[in-house]
């Protein structure tokens, strides 16, 4: 083998793994931004999907969650917080923030209308004082 073929072998073993990570890799929860007014922040991406989606906020503090939806299928547009009683239409290609303060916690799934694509949103009970 020479170098030339080698590198391309090695090129394509790396992308066989980036395939198999996106498809059967565990998915990574991810942790909010926390604005200066004590708001827990987080941008989410909706193409096919949510990205993040499972997100870890704490009970009990404001939480805002924008959702750029960055396609027009209409699978997406709407996004509902069963839980928490919000069902909301996020417009193509616009950003649409969400609001509420998580006032239990545990694992609630987010999802589109159809309840096809999901996401998870965790929440991290508050500290005893
Ligand atoms: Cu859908």
């Amino acid at each position: 083998m020479d170098p030339m073929e080698m590198g391309v072998l090695a090129g394509s073993a790396v992308l066989i793994a980036g395939v198999l990570w996106y498809f059967f890799g565990e998915r990574e929860t991810v942790a909010v931004g926390i604005s200066e007014t004590g708001v827990q922040q987080i941008k989410i991406t909706v193409k096919g999907g949510y990205s993040p989606d499972v997100i870890a906020v704490k009970q009990g503090m404001p939480v805002k969650l924008d959702f750029y939806r960055d396609e027009s299928a209409s699978c997406t547009e709407q996004v509902v917080f069963g839980d928490f009683g919000i069902a909301r239409n996020l417009p193509a290609f616009q950003t649409t923030s969400i609001e509420f303060t998580p006032d239990k916690a545990g694992e609630f799934t987010f999802a589109c209308g159809m309840n096809m694509v999901r996401g998870k949103l965790v929440v991290e009970p508050q500290a005893a004082r």
